[in-house]
This record gives structure tokens, C-alpha cells and sequence, in this order.
């Protein structure tokens, strides 16, 4: 899959040419070996199914900077000390680099894009200003918009949340700055809107009033809806859930709160959910817990593709590479229909100690070799059914009889209390986990 290499003014990352698909047993570590985007699996290209983005934040933003240190990479495409050649700049790297690793789609933070200005309209000019340029970049390029967002958490006026903030006048700049990204995101055919609620929560109960919070950050999220219906968004909105960080509760905290606040102030026909696997692990869950409560709600919108670290349970947006998590994924994900707008988004940074220009390169590769791996393993998954069938199998007590009634509602306590009596103590039915938790390592030794 080759797409337009878009070489800016100058070219940031000289010496690699375009991410060609090597295959199995070959070590070039700047070659695909699972991806190959035009390889037909379960009914479509590996490049429809996966749909990755690349994010502006990480990649073109982050230095590596940590609360103990400096960044230990100076990017060249931050080198101009006028902020907005900067992000011309900073656009110029991003879109050579979407084309060289052929990735079809993008996300940016409003923010990232173009840098903020000393009033509400020049930050508008700025991002409309380099919108226009990314419009002519995707067209030349071909690569595309997956979702845009506003960045409503950096700036210390947000420090006690944007939404939710106690004060209005904070609320209002946060709508301003939610309005723009809308534009941009319209501008752009972007094809979600996230938000996420960084610091939508509370440090403190004893001065916080949860349920004025609650009220008006569905309020503020309904009349984005309606704005962004207004100027032709047709997409869906995104809700993206994380328990904690920056903020010690955040509301959206994990799927099944999100999918209860949404249904709760009515949201739930516009909104879905962006899952993100080490925001799942920080609230305790495995990655695969939130997709199957998203699935199931009909909410599953798109994927922000990492990983955290288990030993230390903060957010370390570390590329993927646990393929049994992948695979489980991507095999609810495929036996749902696979995804409709969105798509694995790499939410994700090189570590502090990774300064090398190909270091950008190889994680991605490993990240999309991964969920190409994890796609191959799921269709055999899927297509065997095996794991279908025991579940079948599983629940078979409500597919007749009083099992069925009880389903359909029919029943009373009264009858359960009968069929209990009547009936016995139950046969004892062993869940199976071992086998199929080894049924998972099979199909992956199998591809
Ligand atoms: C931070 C979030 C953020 C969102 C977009 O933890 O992952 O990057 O994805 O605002
Ligand atoms: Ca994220
Ligand atoms: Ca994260």
C-alpha cells in the first residue's frame, strides 16, 4: 500500500523511504511483518479493518520530558522560535511521516495543531490557519482525519476542569475552544469527535458539588452535539473513559460509567465511547472487559491503541505488543461486524531513553504488526467459532423451557422459588477457563 510521500520544506526524517511489507523472517526492523494493508482477511483489507491513526501529541509534541527532566528529544521541526512556523513546521514532519509509515489516518488536540493566542480569536485564527494547510497536506498525501479534539486540560485556567469547572467563565472558554475543534474537525472530514474529560472530576469532595458538575458537563456535551449537527457533522461524538489522572476521580471514569451517564442525560444515541487499553487496565479492568461492555451497549466507537505498565499502574502509553491482548480484542471487535468510523489509534510515546529518529518508526511498526497479528489470530477465532459454541453451550438452560420464560420476562419470583423446589440442587458445570484461556495461545502459535 503505497500513498503520496508529502516531503515539506525540508524533510525530517531523511535516510527512510516508505515502510515496505517484508513478511515473516525478515529483520529489517524498518519493514512490516504481519501488516500488509492490502491483504484481504475476513472480508476486507487489513488497512480497512485496522484503520490506524498516528497521533499528533506524542509523536510530533512530546520531547520525552518527565517531572524529573528535560525532554531528550529536540525535534527539528520545533527548532523556529516563531510558534506558528513552528506548527507549519510541525505539520510538514507529521505528514511525511504519516506517508513514509503509510498510515491512512491521523488525530490531533486543537492545541497541537496550532498554538494558543492572547484572545479567544487569535487562538481561532491560529488553528484555522493551519487547518487550512492539513487540508491541502490529506489531499496531497490521501491520509485522513480519524478524530479531532480539544486539548481543555493544559491550560491553568482548567486546572478545576473545563466543563465542570465551578466557574462559568472557565465553562465559556472551554465552549469557545470545543467550537473551534468542531470547526477544524468539520473542515478536515474528520470522522469522530472525542472528548476526553482530563480533568473533568474532582481532587476534593469537601468543596465540590458533584451533581451541579455532573448537570452541566451533559449540558456543555449536548450543545456541542447540536453545534456540531448544526455545521454538518455527521459522525459520531466520543466519549473517551480514564479513572484517574490528572485528576484523582475523573467521571468518565471507565465503558459502563460512561455508557450510564450517556443513557442517563439522554447522550446515548450520539455518543459512543474511544476506549483507551492502559486508561481500561488503570481502572482495573483487562483491555478486553471495556470493548465487550461497549459491544454490548451498541457504544464501541474507536480505540486508543497502548499499553501501561501492570508493575506500576500509572498511564505510560507504551506502544502495543501483548498479542494475546490484541488478539482477544480485536476478536470481539471483528465478531461485532468489525469497526464503522473508527479505528486503532496510537495513542502512544517513545520512552524518554528512545532518541533516535527510526525509534518513531519502529514502535508504530511493532504496533501495527501486533494488531495485524491480533486480526489474523481473531478470524481464526471467528471463523472456528469454537469459543462461540462454549459459550452457546453455556447458557443453553435459557434457550427453552422456564429458562426461556424467565427470559422473556414471563416469570415471577414465585416460579423460581417453584422451579428450585421442584427441581433439586443443580448439577455442578465447570466454566472451562484453563481451556479456553490455552485456546487463545493455540490460535496465536497457529498463524
Ligand atoms: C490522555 C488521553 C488523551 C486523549 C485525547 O490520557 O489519552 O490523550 O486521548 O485528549
Ligand atoms: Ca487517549
Ligand atoms: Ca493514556
Amino acid at each position: 500500500m503505497s500513498q503520496n510521500i508529502t516531503i515539506g520544506r525540508k524533510e525530517y526524517f531523511p535516510g527512510i523511504a516508505q515502510i515496505p511489507f517484508e513478511g515473516k523472517g525478515s529483520d529489517n526492523p524498518l519493514a512490516f511483518k504481519a501488516y500488509d494493508a492490502t491483504r484481504v482477511v475476513a472480508g476486507k483489507t487489513m488497512q480497512e479493518h485496522l484503520r490506524f491513526a498516528v497521533c499528533y501529541w506524542h509523536t510530533f509534541c512530546g520531547t520525552g520530558a518527565d517531572p524529573f527532566g528535560p525532554g531528550t528529544r529536540i525535534h527539528a521541526w520545533d527548532s523556529d522560535s516563531n510558534p506558528m512556523q513552528a506548527a507549519k513546521d510541525r505539520l510538514d514532519a507529521a505528514f511525511e511521516f504519516f506517508s513514509k509509515l503509510t498510515v491512512p489516518y491521523y488525530c490531533f488536540h486543537d492545541r497541537d495543531l496550532a498554538p494558543e493566542g492572547d484572545s479567544v480569536s487569535e487562538s481561532e485564527k491560529n488553528l484555522q490557519h493551519i487547518v487550512a494547510l492539513a487540508k491541502e497536506k490529506q489531499k496531497e498525501s490521501g491520509v485522513k482525519l480519524l478524530w479531532g479534539t480539544a486539548n481543555t486540560f493544559s491550560h491553568t485556567r482548567y486546572m478545576n476542569g473545563a466543563a465542570t469547572n465551578p466557574d462559568f467563565n472557565v465553562v465559556a472558554h472551554a465552549g469557545a475552544q470545543v467550537k473551534a475543534a468542531l470547526d477544524a474537525t468539520v473542515e478536515l472530514g474528520g470522522e469522530n469527535y472525542v472528548f476526553w474529560g482530563g480533568r473533568e472530576g474532582y481532587a476534593c469532595l469537601q468543596n465540590t458539588s458533584t451533581k451541579t458538575e455532573l448537570d452541566n458537563f451533559a449540558r456543555f456535551l449536548t450543545m456541542a452535539r447540536d453545534y456540531g449537527r448544526s455545521i454538518g457533522f455527521k459522525g459520531p461524538y466520543l466519549i473517551e473513559p480514564k479513572p484517574m489522572e490528572p485528576m484523582y476521580h475523573q467521571y468518565d471514569s471507565d465503558a459502563q460509567t460512561v455508557i450510564g451517564f450517556l443513557r442517563h442525560y439522554g447522550l446515548d444515541k450520539d455518543f459512543k465511547i474511544n476506549l483507551e487499553a492502559n486508561h481500561t487496565t488503570l481502572s482495573g479492568h483487562d483491555p478486553a472487559h471495556d470493548v465487550q461492555m461497549c459491544i454490548d451497549a451498541g457504544m464501541l466507537g474507536s480505540i486508543d491503541a497502548n499499553r501501561g505498565n501492570p508493575q506500576n499502574g500509572w498511564d505510560t502509553d507504551q506502544f502495543p505488543t501483548n498479542i494475546y491482548d490484541c488478539a482477544l480484542a480485536m476478536s470481539l471487535i471483528l465478531d461485532d461486524g468489525g469497526f464503522t468510523s473508527g479505528g486503532l489509534n496510537f495513542d502512544a510515546k517513545l520512552r524518554r531513553e528512545s532518541t533516535n529518529m527510526q525509534d518513531f518508526f519502529i514502535a508504530h511498526i511493532g504496533g501495527m504488526d501486533t494488531y495485524a497479528r491480533g486480526l489474523l489470530i481473531a478470524e481464526k477465532i471467528v471463523k472456528e467459532g469454537k469459543l462461540a459454541m462454549i459459550k452457546d453451550q453455556r447458557y443453553r438452560s435459557f434457550n427453552s423451557g422456564e429458562g426461556k420464560e424467565f427470559r422473556e420476562g414471563k416469570l415471577s419470583l414465585n416460579n423460581l422459588r417453584e422451579h428450585a423446589h421442584k427441581h433439586g440442587e443443580p448439577v455442578l458445570e465447570s466454566g472451562r477457563q484453563e481451556y479456553v484461556e490455552n485456546l487463545i495461545n493455540d490460535y496465536i502459535f497457529s498463524i
